[in-house]
């Protein structure tokens, strides 16, 4: 018997914890993982790195562990950011309420939540907290017969814990989104022979990834409250000046410089951030897209590669763009071939490797998939979770998700969603909004100290249309991307996360805090 159950043991489970039991409360955490560090427990392919900052994407609740904590490269490691939420969960004595090893199955509310595991094990809590990542069930391998294959098959999301020997292999890598851009230029040079599966060329930016001088990790130290602030106060929760100027109102040459000094800051933010209209314009996305394909056209020797690298088919950041590093120069390497599975697609695996539909044959020893997740709402769908009167969060999402500030859904009291879909979440710095969603659930469960809540309909009715009418605002919607479920067969179209910025949404969130939780209803 708990006062609340949280699913996941990642950033969001971790500090879900701290403030939970803060509150007094009786706090279980279950984690699927034998280690805390969610996504970062499971994603352990070669060249894992985060491509925020390490000294945004950290916590920001405790001073005391932002003074202590040394971040040791700009861009941090899988490693290194385990080491941090390993340091967390001891730090605020966390794991004696963590279960490792134990993925829940199913959760029904009748005037409780009723958990229980895969193993069969039962625990009941008032309420369920579900901090269970929006990148964390990798899609399974859509192509047949994988279990003919001869040589060893890897998911990028689910790594082995003692790492992987690629030499002398011949590996093939499908995929070319953040996880196939960063593994690939690490597996090229261990590999005998890298051959990369490409259906969608990505953009991709370089990190220019360095260590961190101690004097600049002692100048972010030292400001870190104001750095923090700004952070919140920004459209994508990492701290940038925002942009004042349309695209159109400055000549080619300025752009281009513009550009240019964004692509040296090795940046997410640094083009994207650089005029006002580039997600919700058309033309001035394509002068931004075309800087970054007169890049490719740079670093790739052979012309027709650095055609075929080259993404025409969405706006520059309507799909995850990617920080990388020297994803493209991987292609001017002898040993790496690139084929285009989009022209002839893949259609067979062989117990020797791949065929193609046009009958081309590849043998390979590993084959690495970096294939993607079913994002947002797949963690979600996974466990059988049922609302009042017995519904299914499966059935009632079928068409798509519907949530009210992604942070509830109705029909299912005492639920609460960390970075749910209809929240920013993933167009946001994680940590930030994590953190953000946290407070305001803590703040609630006070406010409610042991009543039930619930969103009411027309609420979340309203803020779904909110969320789809501002993403239709944007250029989002024109790629097949996973924020649109596109990338997983049968999965409903639908922008899922909410793109009004992080800055706006808190405030929308505090709003409806501050007005006894409206558009909820609360009993006893
Ligand atoms: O997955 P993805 P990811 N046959 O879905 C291809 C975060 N992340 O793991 O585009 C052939 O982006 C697919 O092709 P297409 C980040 O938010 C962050 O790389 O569907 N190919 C695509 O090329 C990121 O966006 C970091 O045509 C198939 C690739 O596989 C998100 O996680 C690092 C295929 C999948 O790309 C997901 O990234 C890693 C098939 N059947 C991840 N199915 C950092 O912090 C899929 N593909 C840097």
């Amino acid at each position: 018997m708990f006062d609340a159950i949280i699913v996941g043991a990642g950033l969001s489970g971790l500090y879900a914890l701290h403030r939970l039991r803060g509150l007094g409360l009786r706090v279980k955490v279950f984690e699927a993982g034998d280690g805390v560090g969610g996504t970062w427990h499971w994603n352990r392919y070669p060249g894992a790195r985060c491509d925020v900052e390490s000294v945004d994407y950290s916590y920001s609740f405790s001073p005391e562990l932002e003074q202590e904590w040394i971040w040791t490269e700009r861009y941090p490691g899988q490693p290194e950011i385990l080491a941090y939420l390993d340091h967390v969960a001891d730090r605020f004595d966390l794991r004696r309420d963590i279960q490792l090893g134990t993925r829940v199955r199913a959760a029904r509310f009748e005037g409780r939540w009723h958990v229980t595991t895969e193993a069969g094990e039962q625990a009941s809590a008032r309420y369920l907290v579900m901090a269970t990542g929006c990148l964390s069930v990798p899609k399974p391998v859509e192509v047949d017969g994988l279990a003919s294959f001869g040589g060893e098959w890897y998911h990028t999301g689910r790594w082995p814990h003692e790492g992987v020997d690629f030499t002398g292999r011949r590996v093939g890598v499908v995929g070319t989104g953040s996880s196939g851009i960063q593994s690939i230029p690490i597996i090229a040079e261990q590999a005998g022979h890298l051959t990369v599966f490409q259906r969608t060329p990505n953009f991709s930016l370089p990190a220019f990834n360095r260590p961190l001088a101690p004097e600049t990790l002692r100048a972010v130290k030292a400001a870190y409250g104001e750095r923090r602030r700004l952070a919140r106060e920004t459209h994508s929760g990492i701290p940038a000046e925002p942009a004042v100027q349309s695209a159109h109102e400055v000549d080619p040459d300025e752009r281009r410089a513009r550009y240019q000094a964004g692509w040296e800051r090795g940046s997410l933010v640094g083009i994207l951030g650089a005029y006002t209209d580039l997600l919700i314009d058309r033309a001035a996305n394509d002068t931004a897209a075309e800087f970054v394909r007169s890049k490719i056209r740079e670093l790739v020797e052979d012309p027709a590669k650095a055609d075929l690298l080259s993404p025409r088919d969405h706006p520059f950041g309507t799909k995850r763009p990617c920080l990388d590093s020297g994803y493209f120069e991987t292609f001017n390497r002898d040993d790496v071939t690139l084929v285009d599975v989009r022209a002839d697609p893949i259609a067979q695996i062989t117990p020797k490797g791949l065929r193609t539909a046009a009958g081309a044959e590849y043998e390979l020893d590993t084959l690495v998939f970096a294939t993607g997740f079913d994002a947002m709402t797949g963690a979600l769908t996974a466990v059988d979770l049922r609302g009042a009167d017995g519904r299914s969060l499966r059935r009632t999402w079928e068409a798509g998700p519907r949530a009210y500030l992604g942070l509830a859904v109705a029909g299912f009291p005492n639920l609460f969603t960390v970075t749910g879909p209809g929240s920013p979440s993933v167009l946001s710095n994680m940590v930030v909004s994590i953190e953000q969603h946290v407070d305001w659930i803590a703040d609630c469960l006070a406010f409610l100290d042991g009543r039930t809540i619930e969103a009411t309909a027309e609420a979340q009715q309203a803020w779904t249309a909110h969320v789809a009418e501002v993403g239709a605002a944007t250029l989002y919607p024109t790629a097949d991307s996973w924020y649109m479920g596109a990338n997983v067969p049968g999965k409903p179209r639908v922008f899922m996360p909410y793109a009004g910025g992080v800055a706006l949404y808190r405030q929308l969130c505090e709003e409806v805090a501050a007005k006894d939780y409206e558009g909820f209803t609360i009993t006893r």
